[in-house]
């Protein structure tokens, strides 16, 4: 519940950044739009602060959110807003190098004393940013923010971890009515057509990599053709709300990222409710959420500075810690905050470097080179998205069916939650507390 208390607490924000921003000079705004649920309280107000401290000059940040990558991108792609720095997917940085509509990121305007962005960035980090877009390197445009895997958080009670060793399970019959979907078509379409074409990918016909490049007509029918089986199954298409779903156990199975689970899982285990996370057997992706500033920009020093101070780690841990996400940030200071000897050693040289070959750390967070080398990058389909979203809507359609009940129950819960809190708050109670480490 405290989730919702925290998004009545943003929606209060926004609403009055909204009347005291009507009277600022636009050079004093910082317009932010980012993911949902995706940053620690109070990071703004301290990234104010600290700007003025850096600067001299005052700030305010106008911070709005999305769920959906491809409904930020549209707002981009039609110049709707003049967003100053904006937290898009890997295959959406690639759209929008492809269409021009990026600057090139400057971090030697930044003090060195200062300059957190090259001085903490993981090599793994640096070197996926550089496949993204064949053409241009995405990293002098993009500022890696989160990352993580696309898998399945599930019920341990009631789910045997047979059953989500294979995405098959999101069409398993025992699980009908109890299985959730990410509202996400790309992050659904890929770990399906790497289930269909499982028996090529054994037999090296095609690569994970091919597949995350196919939007061939044949297959998008395939995948459409298994989301039709799997709807009947299906109680809800979310965007945020599964996490919640999950530790309520309205739902037992999870299509989901590993940063939900993470953040399910130790929400769950609070009341008793044990959830389990893993990437199926037959392989899946592994994305990218970066920090980048549109061509539209009107304020690209603050921008600048944002990014410069997302990349500092103790605002990386905070906003580890608070969102159940994983950083991009490298630095040895992040991966010291989430040892806990309570995990089995894992190797993370991936990422933080040699001395990391073994090392007790959530593997949901930091998923083990196993789980790294069965994972592929999403890449943009240029005109051919169309044509995934046409049959996303298909599959989803329009008749309002169980999911949608289940979701509009979940928003009215929400609303009466708020009111209570707003009442809890005038008496000075219902303060948030932050993630159980
Ligand atoms: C957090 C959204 C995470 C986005 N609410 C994963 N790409």
């Amino acid at each position: 519940m405290k989730k919702i208390f925290a998004a009545a607490a943003v929606a209060a924000t926004v609403f009055a950044s909204c009347f005291s921003l009507g009277a600022k000079d636009r050079k004093e705004v910082l317009k932010v739009y980012n993911w949902s649920d995706y940053i620690a309280e109070g990071v703004i107000a301290d990234f104010e602060q600290w700007y003025f401290e850096q600067t001299g000059e005052q700030i305010e940040v106008s911070y709005m959110t999305f769920d959906v990558n491809e409904a930020m991108l549209s707002k981009i792609e039609k110049g709707q807003e003049d967003y100053d720095v904006v937290c898009p997917s890997d295959y959406i940085i690639e759209r929008m190098l492809n269409n021009n509509l990026l600057l090139p990121l400057d971090f030697a305007a930044l003090p060195d004393s200062i300059n957190y962005i090259y001085k903490y960035r993981s090599p793994y980090i640096e070197k996926m940013f550089r496949s993204i877009n064949p053409a241009i390197d995405a990293n002098n445009y993009s500022v890696a923010y989160m990352w993580g895997t696309t898998g399945i958080l599930y019920n341990s009670d009631k789910v045997p971890a047979e059953d989500v060793a294979t995405w098959d399970v999101i069409r398993n019959p025992k699980y009908a009515g109890k299985v959730l979907m990410k509202d996400a078509p790309r992050d659904v379409y890929g770990p399906v057509l790497i289930y269909l074409k499982q028996k090529e990918l054994a037999e090296g016909t095609v690569t994970l990599q091919d597949l995350m490049m196919d939007s061939s007509a044949e297959s998008i029918a395939a995948v459409k053709e298994y989301l039709l089986e799997c709807k009947k199954g299906v109680c809800g298409w979310e965007a945020d709300l599964g996490k919640e779903l999950m530790t309520k156990e309205r739902a037992l199975v999870s299509l989901n990222w590993s940063g939900d689970a993470v953040w399910a899982i130790e929400e769950a285990a609070e009341v008793g409710v044990n959830l389990d996370y893993t990437v199926p057997e037959e392989g899946s992706t592994v994305w990218f959420d970066g920090w980048v500033i549109p061509k539209y920009a009107k304020n690209v020093k603050a921008a600048t500075y944002f990014i410069d101070f997302m990349c500092r780690p103790d605002i990386a841990i905070r906003n580890m810690d608070e969102t159940g996400y994983v950083a991009s940030n490298g630095a040895w200071e992040v991966l010291e905050s989430q040892i806990d000897p309570e995990y089995e050693p894992i190797n993370l040289s991936y990422f933080f470097g040699e001395e990391a070959d073994s090392v007790c750390v959530n593997p949901v967070l930091y998923p083990d080179q196993a789980v790294i080398d069965r994972c592929a990058l999403e890449h943009d389909w240029g005109e051919k998205t169309e044509d995934l979203l046409s049959m996303w809507q298909d599959v989803k359609g329009s008749k309002a069916g169980a999911s949608t009940y289940i979701i509009i129950g979940a928003v009215i819960l929400a609303i009466v939650a708020a009111v209570v809190f707003s009442r809890r708050s005038k008496n000075g109670r219902g303060k948030r507390p932050a993630r159980r480490r």
